[in-house]
């Protein structure tokens, strides 16, 4: 069946006249998977709808902030009614308290934290924060993760960086990049030699604790509490970056859920609840170098504003409620198993991965647990798979090295349907 996307491809030709690629953000130029990208209308459920009226099962949600699915009701409701009292008021609310409450509920390492306005903000302020505590330069990040667009981090970087395979980023001075290590996903010896050859000047390492940005890679056993020994042996500072993983993979987090203390947690996504949104904290005796506690200087116009800060509390209470947290495990497991069963019956070797509702389906026979391993997938193949999917109503993420999201509002009959459109998208493939 072929999509008709007349209206999007006027759309796309207008937008490129201005906008560069024609998009605003890379991944979503379609790019690593071929043809152009959709225009949206509007969002409803677990459902996209394009300008061309054509209907989607939405497995990006906006890159996983919306875990409970598009214009959700009682996040329209609270938003109409909070704009009516103004969009900004560039002063303190008691929203602000209230959302950084309940982060602290399910996430108590973080003794304290500080609202801006996108998980860029969030890390690349936790780093500065990182390097001014521990008064040292050097940070290490891993292959294929992927904290941002900030300077220092677009090294060996995952996401967009990754699939339009790009080795880094012109306009990066080496200055920067020189300051930033790199060390492969899951490989704890790399990291001890990285930390025995600078043994005093690792301000700290950051790390996606699930990697959602090469696709969904977990941890393997013993990683992340490699890393907790590493840096507090070396005094180098432990960034969580949950900005894909927080209220995605546990209630608490990757760090409740592999039970691990971080120095630092950076979040954004679902605590913004599809509104523009990040935070990073943790240790009080930390935080409290932020400005104006501290000399650590940090600042947003609309940081913690009263429309974001509605939309996360709405989403963060949603989650609280019983059996939520079931039924986003229950619709992911069916989803993945019928995936599996369906790959398998074609014949296409594919790998599989999931942490709670958020997950991967690599093209490759090769058991992924890191960058090197992840770029044997077979691109050619997943692009093939995407398109398929599309034309059957369903919408991935469009590239290989990004994580699927699934929302409150994909029911049973959401997931079946989807598998029907996998089944014929594998047989397309065979
Ligand atoms: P933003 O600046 O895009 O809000 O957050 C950056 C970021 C930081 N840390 C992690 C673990 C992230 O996944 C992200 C952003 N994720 C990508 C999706 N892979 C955003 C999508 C995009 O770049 O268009």
């Amino acid at each position: 069946m072929t999509l008709i996307t007349t209206r999007s491809q006027e759309l796309f030709r207008q937008a490129q006249q201005v906008l560069p690629g024609g998009v605003d953000s890379p991944v979503r130029a379609f790019r690593a998977v071929g043809g152009q990208p959709l225009f949206i209308d509007r969002g409803e459920g677990p459902y996209l709808f394009d300008v061309d009226g054509n209907r989607f099962i939405d497995y990006v949600l906006s890159w996983g902030p919306l875990i409970l699915g598009h214009a959700e009701g009682r996040v329209v409701e609270a938003l109409k009614a909070a704009v009516e009292r103004g969009t900004s008021y560039g002063a303190p609310s008691p929203l602000e308290t209230e959302l950084a409450g309940m982060i602290r509920q399910f996430m108590p390492q973080m003794e304290m934290l500080r609202f801006v306005n996108s998980g860029t903000e969030a890390t690349m302020s936790a780093l500065r924060l990182a390097r001014a505590f521990t008064q040292r330069d050097k940070i290490i990040k891993f292959e294929g993760c992927y904290h941002g667009h900030a300077d220092m981090l677009l090294v060996q970087a995952g996401s967009g960086v990754a699939t339009l395979g790009l080795p880094d980023s012109p306009g990066v001075p080496a200055a920067t990049a020189q300051d930033t290590l790199t060390a492969p996903f899951n490989d704890l010896q790399s990291l001890e030699l990285i930390f025995a050859h600078y043994p005093e000047q690792i301000a700290a390492v950051i790390v996606e604790p699930v990697a959602g940005n090469m696709g969904v890679v977990p941890p393997t056993p013993g990683f992340l509490q490699g890393l907790r020994q590493l840096t507090s042996r070396f005094g180098a500072l432990l960034i969580f970056d949950e900005v894909m993983t927080g209220f995605r993979v546990h209630s608490g987090g990757a760090q409740t859920l592999y039970d691990i203390q971080p120095d630092l947690t950076t979040l954004g996504k679902v605590i913004g609840g599809g509104l523009p949104v990040g935070a990073y904290g943790g240790r009080a005796d930390i935080m409290r170098l932020i400005a104006p506690s501290g000399p650590v200087y940090q600042a947003g116009t609309l940081s913690g504003n009263p429309l974001a800060m509605t939309a996360g509390l709405i989403t963060l209470r949603a989650l609280q409620e019983p059996g939520v947290w079931q039924r986003l495990e229950q619709a992911a497991e069916r989803l993945c198993l019928g995936i599996g069963q369906l790959a398998q019956a074609t014949g296409i070797p594919v790998q599989q991965t999931r942490v709670g509702s958020m997950f991967s389906l690599f093209f490759t026979e090769t058991p992924v647990v890191d960058w090197p391993t992840v770029k044997t997938c077979d691109t050619g193949r997943f692009g093939r798979f995407f398109q398929s999917m599309l034309e059957n109503g369903v919408y991935l993420a469009p590239s290989q090295f990004e994580a699927g999201f699934i929302s409150t509002a994909h029911t049973d009959e959401v997931i079946d349907a989807t598998l029907a459109a996998a089944q014929v998208a594998f047989h397309s493939l065979v």
